[in-house]
């Protein structure tokens, strides 16, 4: 007999897979999980051995669910009654899944693992089709299709990782109906769920459109996994591999920040996260200043109005850019003394603050070829030159660094037309962070053309197999350097070496080709760069001669130095115009 929910179940039912929904241990949990296969989930179960354990409000629906869910249920209560709808975990579909369900609607962010920087992991460890996020994703869609009530209704998928069904042309191995590209607020996205509630057929793929303006977007004042509010959509820097940056530069308004802030807190969650692709524009968008000269008082407020929420006891940075740091150090100064006692990361052997604590966004790298960043990214380092990209990454991590920021960067590795000089440029670069003791966790990803973006078309490297000796050298290095911290106890960097040739031996060797010999034999150590070198083996980058904070300005456009501030230092010399926050200071009594 069927188990039939008491109330014949929810109209609408939203859900996110498991490992996407849940609030536990921090951003890292999840990312490993849309990095490793799934054969290695026995590491984050030994590690994080409550990560399944999930809250729920008394009706059993999810107590936290993800930021876009959460929209979903915001945008249609503007229509449907809120009782008709109902957000919950995977696990709990069945209470809620009835005769009187219409639409089950997903939302996914990485359902398939074939994004960049989540495919490359589990391919190097030999599935390169389930990550730990993908399994559970999966299990998800065969929960929903095996519903004895599917033909009641329809599944309608959206979140930033919908595109993924799409490209797979998985609709039908997951049960999906319909993939929904862009934002739950459009009235097109409405108009699907109509549709879908009245039993219509619906198109296999819909693309909505994105509000243009800060009124066209809702805010949650429910609870959202990690405290997921968000601060930006859009960026401005137009790098060509992009996905956010095809969406409007719009900066959301400080008070409907606040209010999903404390509607999280509300709801018992205490940790905050806002969410942007660079958080350095907020404040800064459509003004008279370009949006690439931060607004220092207005980030200082926003932020500190977050952290001292009462309520708030944590909070995590999410993405942003290296050439602010650049433009205004103090910023990041007061951004540190504000953040870093929120901050659940703690690096011991790198952080100088008393309790160790350190502050780690996500910051886009992607190359140190000139050449290649002129062609995918030729804006990435504004108000500085792209030709100065070097000395920009360099001079911007020397400044994080200094205020206990050890962000992780991207890299890119097999763009479309890179050539060994294009990567022994990145290795360069690399090497040269190393020399000057300065630290990020470097996460390179091989090229993947991501749907919609100026670059869909174009193909770069798609096995670890045809990775060339340099490019699994420059992924190798990253990695070797990531470790550093770890390596500082007797046993790190034994285990190391045991561990990665003992994996080679097993599995590795034919997975990954010849090429990945050398390399792997450098990441573990157990041969010296200088004898691999000396081998002919691995390229060992060469010193970088870069210029320094002073020089990076004084070769900015004289029209640029009215928006630098003072305070900073280093300000070009001849006819100096001050900004404008110090102009009003001279100005006011
Ligand atoms: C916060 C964040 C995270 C957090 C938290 C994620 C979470 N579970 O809450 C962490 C750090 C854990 C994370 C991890 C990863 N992330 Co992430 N993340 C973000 C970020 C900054 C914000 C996401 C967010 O909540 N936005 C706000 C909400 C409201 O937006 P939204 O989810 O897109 O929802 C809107 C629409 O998509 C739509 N919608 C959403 N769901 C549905 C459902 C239906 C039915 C409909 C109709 C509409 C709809 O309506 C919503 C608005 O109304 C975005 C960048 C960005 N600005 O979006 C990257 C981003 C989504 N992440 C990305 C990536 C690559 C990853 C990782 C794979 C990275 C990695 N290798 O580890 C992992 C994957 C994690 C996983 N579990 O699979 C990429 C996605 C690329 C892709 N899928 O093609 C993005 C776009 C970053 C980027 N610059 O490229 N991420
Ligand atoms: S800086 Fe980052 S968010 Fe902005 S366009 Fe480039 S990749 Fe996209």
């Amino acid at each position: 007999m069927m188990n039939e929910p008491p109330d014949g179940g929810r109209m609408i039912v939203l859900t996110a897979p498991l490992t996407e929904a849940i609030d536990h241990a921090g951003y890292f949990i999840q990312m490993a999980m849309a990095s490793l296969p799934i054969w290695m989930e026995g590491i984050i179960n030994r590690k994080y051995p409550k990560w399944r354990d999930v809250e729920h409000n008394e009706d059993g629906s999810a107590r936290y669910m993800p930021a876009g869910v959460r929209l979903v249920e915001k945008s249609l209560q503007r229509e449907y009654r809120s009782d008709d709808i109902v957000a919950c975990f995977p696990d709990d579909l069945p209470k809620f899944i009835g005769p009187r369900t219409r639409v089950v609607a997903v939302s996914t962010h990485n359902p398939l693992g074939v994004t960049f920087a989540a495919g490359v992991y589990t391919s190097i460890f030999g599935s390169s089709k389930m990550p730990i996020n993908s399994h559970y994703s999966r299990q998800l869609f065969g929960q929903i299709k095996a519903s004895p009530y599917r033909e009641n209704f329809k599944v309608i998928v959206g979140g930033s990782g919908g595109w993924q069904i799409i490209q797979t042309d998985t609709y039908d191995e997951l049960s999906v109906d319909c993939v929904v590209e862009g934002r739950s607020e459009s009235v097109e996205t409405l108009e699907l769920f109509r549709k879908a509630i009245l039993g219509e057929e619906l198109p296999r793929r819909v693309e909505v459109k994105h509000p243009l303006d800060r009124e066209g977007i809702l805010f949650p004042d429910t609870r959202t996994t990690f405290g997921v509010v968000e601060m930006t959509t859009g960026c401005g820097r137009r790098c060509k591999f992009c996905v956010p940056d095809l969406n409007p530069q719009i900066d959301l308004p400080k008070e409907k920040i606040m209010e999903a802030v404390r509607a999280n807190v509300r709801n018992g969650n205490k940790q905050i996260s806002l969410a942007t692709e660079d958080m350095f524009i907020w404040g800064q968008v459509h003004t008279d200043t370009p949006f690439y000269f931060p607004n220092r008082e207005a980030l200082v407020d926003l932020y500190s109005d977050i952290v001292n929420t009462p309520g708030v006891e944590q909070h995590v940075l999410s993405h942003c850019t290296i050439a602010p740091a650049v433009v205004d150090p103090l910023l990041i100064k007061q951004l540190s003394d504000l953040l870093l006692p929120t901050s659940p990361i703690h690096f011991p052997y790198l952080s100088s603050h008393p309790e160790k604590k350190a502050l780690a966004p996500l910051i886009g790298l992607e190359t140190g070829s000139v050449r290649m960043a002129k062609q995918i990214m030729s804006s990435k380092g504004v108000p500085f030159s792209i030709e100065d990209w070097p000395s920009v990454v360099l001079e911007g991590l020397r400044v994080l660094n200094e205020n206990n920021w050890f962000p992780a960067m991207t890299l890119i590795v097999g763009n479309p037309g890179e050539t060994d000089d294009d990567v022994r440029d990145t290795i360069d670069l690399v090497y040269e962070i190393e020399r000057r003791g300065l630290f990020a966790f470097l996460i390179p990803s091989i090229f993947t053309p991501l749907h919609d973006t100026r670059m869909e078309k174009e193909t770069g490297v798609t096995q670890t197999k045809q990775l060339t000796p340099l490019q699994w050298q420059l992924m190798m290095k990253c990695w070797k350097m990531n470790l550093r911290p770890g390596q500082y106890s007797w046993w790190g960097p034994t285990a190391w070496r045991v561990g990665s040739v003992g994996m080679w031996l097993y599995k590795l060797r034919r997975l990954n080709g010849p090429n990945f010999t050398w390399p792997l034999l450098m990441f573990s150590g157990a041969l010296s760069e200088n004898t691999l070198q000396r081998m002919g083996k691995i390229y060992r980058g060469k010193p970088l001669k870069t210029k320094n904070r002073a020089e990076l300005l004084a070769s900015l456009k004289p029209k640029d130095w009215q928006y630098l501030r003072a305070d900073n230092g280093d300000m070009p010399t001849g006819g100096y115009v001050p900004h404008p926050a110090e102009q009003a200071m001279t100005a006011s009594p």
